[in-house]
C-alpha cells in the first residue's frame, strides 16, 4: 500500500491531522491499535480552546459541538473560604467551550468514510522504518495476523505518550524534559446536573478537587489522591462525601449525588521531547509532551500541534516547500513550553505537595488572595486559560 501521509493513532490528533489533510486533497491512511469504540472509551478531556473549535470549523464538522457544546465565558478557583471568578469574557473577551474529548473523536470518526479518510484499526505490532530516508514505511499486523506496510512520504506519530513514535527517534538525537508529580487525580462520571454553571477548581488542605461537567445532566469531577492510590479504596459515598469537603460550602450545598458511570485515577505529569521531528516523522500531541491536566491544555496543544503541522504538510505536499516541515518543530515548541509553564504554575498552586512545608501552603494563600483582588493577575490566568495565539 502506498500513501503520501501514514499517521500512527486515531487520538483526537490523529483525527484532526487526518481531516485537514484531507481536505487539501492530501492521501492519508491512519494506522490505529485498538478498536473504535475503545478509543471512545476513554474519558479524558472536557475544555476545548476557541482555536480548537476554529479546526473543527474549519473542517465543517462543528454542527454538533455547535448544538450540544457549553460556552463558558469564565470559570473559578475556590480556596475554601470564597469563589474566585475568573471572568474570560469581560478579561479577555472570549469563552471556552466545555464538550467531551470523546464527543469530538465521535464525530471526527463518523465523517471520515465519507472525507475519504481510510483508518485502520486494531493494527498490532505498528513500527515505523527508514524515516531518515526519502523512503519511510510503517508495517503492523491487523486482527487476522497479516502483515501489512505502508510506504508513505510523511509519517505522523499521533499515538500518544506511550506509542512508538517517539521512541523511533535515533538515540541521542532528541532530548526529554520531564516532572512526575506525586499525586494523581480520580475523577468520577455522573449523570447528575453540574453543582456549580461554571467549572470550579479548588484548593483544599487535603488536595485540590474539581468540579467539570460535560452537559447539563452530566458531572464530571476529580479528586487528587496519593499515586498509588488504590481506587478500590474508593466508594462512590467516600468520594462524594471528599468531594463537598473540598469544594467548600457553596458548591456542597447544590452537589448532586449519584452513581458514578466510570472512575478512574489518572497519574500527573509534565513531559516534554524535543525536538518534535526527525526525517520524515513528525511527533504531534501527546507523542510529544503532556501537561498536567488542570490548565486544561493537552488537547487543546494536541490541536496546535495539528494546526502547525497541517499547514507545514499542505505547504509541502501542494506547494513544494521542503523547508516547512524543517520548520514544524521549532514553531510548535514554542507553543508548548508556555503551555507546560501554564499548566505547571496552575498545578503548583491548587495541589497538595507531600513535601510542603507551612511557608509553601502560605505561598498558595498570598497566590490566591493576590489573584482575587488583581485584575492583572486575573488576566494573565485568563489569557493562559482560554489559549496563547497559535
Ligand atoms: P491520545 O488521545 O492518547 O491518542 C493516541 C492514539 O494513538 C493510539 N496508539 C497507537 N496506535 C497504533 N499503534 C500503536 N502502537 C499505538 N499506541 C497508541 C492510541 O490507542 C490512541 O488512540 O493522544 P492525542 O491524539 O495526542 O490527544 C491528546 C489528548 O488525548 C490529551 O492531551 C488530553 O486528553 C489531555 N487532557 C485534557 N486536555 C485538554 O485540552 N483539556 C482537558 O480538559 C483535559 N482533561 C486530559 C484531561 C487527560 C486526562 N487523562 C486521563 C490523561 C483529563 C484527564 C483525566
Ligand atoms: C474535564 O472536564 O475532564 C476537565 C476539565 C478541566 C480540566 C481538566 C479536565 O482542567
Amino acid at each position: 500500500m502506498k500513501t503520501q501521509v501514514a499517521i500512527i493513532g486515531a487520538g483526537p490528533s490523529g483525527l484532526l491531522l487526518g481531516h485537514l489533510l484531507r481536505a487539501a486533497g492530501i492521501d492519508v491512511v491512519i494506522i490505529e491499535r485498538v478498536s473504535a469504540d475503545y478509543v471512545l472509551g476513554r474519558i479524558r478531556a472536557g475544555v476545548l480552546e476557541r482555536t480548537t473549535v476554529e479546526l473543527v470549523e474549519r473542517l465543517g464538522l462543528d454542527w454538533r459541538l455547535k448544538s450540544e457544546g457549553l460556552e463558558h465565558g469564565g470559570f473559578n478557583l475556590a480556596d475554601g473560604e470564597r469563589l474566585i471568578r475568573i471572568d474570560l469574557q469581560d478579561l479577555v473577551g472570549t469563552t471556552v467551550t466545555v464538550y467531551g474529548q470523546t464527543e469530538l473523536t465521535r464525530d471526527l470518526m463518523e465523517a471520515a468514510p465519507e472525507r475519504g479518510l481510510e483508518i485502520i484499526y486494531e493494527a498490532s505490532d505498528v513500527a515505523i522504518h527508514d524515516h531518515n530516508s526519502d523512503t519511510p514505511s510503517v508495517t503492523f499486523s491487523t486482527g487476522d495476523g497479516t502483515e501489512q506496510k505502508i510506504e508513505a512520504e510523511i509519517v505522523c506519530g499521533c499515538d500518544g505518550f506511550h506509542g512508538p513514535s517517539r521512541r523511533s527517534i535515533s538515540a541521542g538525537a532528541g532530548k526529554t524534559y520531564e516532572r512526575v508529580y506525586p499525586f494523581g487525580w480520580l475523577g468520577i462520571l455522573s449523570d447528575v446536573p453540574p453543582c456549580h454553571e461554571e467549572l470550579i477548581y479548588a484548593n483544599h488542605e487535603n488536595g485540590f478537587a474539581l468540579a467539570s461537567m460535560r452537559s447539563e445532566t452530566r458531572s464530571r469531577y476529580y479528586i487528587q489522591v496519593p499515586v498509588d492510590e488504590d481506587i478500590n479504596d474508593w466508594s462512590d459515598d467516600r468520594f462524594w462525601d471528599e468531594l463537598a469537603l473540598r469544594l467548600g460550602p457553596g458548591p456542597a450545598e447544590t452537589l448532586v449525588r449519584g452513581p458514578s458511570i466510570e472512575k478512574s485515577i489518572a497519574p500527573l505529569r509534565s513531559f516534554v521531547f524535543e525536538p518534535m521531528r526527525e526525517g520524515r516523522l513528525l511527533l504531534v500531541g501527546d507523542s510529544a509532551h503532556i501537561v498536567p491536566p488542570t490548565g486544561a491544555k493537552g488537547l487543546n496543544l494536541a490541536a496546535s500541534d495539528v494546526h502547525y503541522a497541517s499547514a507545514a504538510l499542505v505547504a509541502y505536499f501542494n506547494k513544494g516547500d521542503n523547508d516547512a516541515i524543517a520548520g514544524y518543530s521549532a514553531k510548535a515548541l514554542a507553543r508548548v513550553w508556555k503551555a507546560e509553564r501554564f499548566s505547571w504554575s496552575l498545578t503548583k498552586l491548587m495541589h497538595r505537595f507531600p513535601d510542603d512545608s507551612p511557608f509553601e501552603r502560605e505561598m498558595q494563600r498570598a497566590e490566591l488572595d493576590y489573584i482575587a483582588n488583581s485584575r492583572a493577575a486575573q488576566m494573565s490566568i485568563a489569557e493562559n486559560y482560554i489559549g496563547l495565539p497559535v
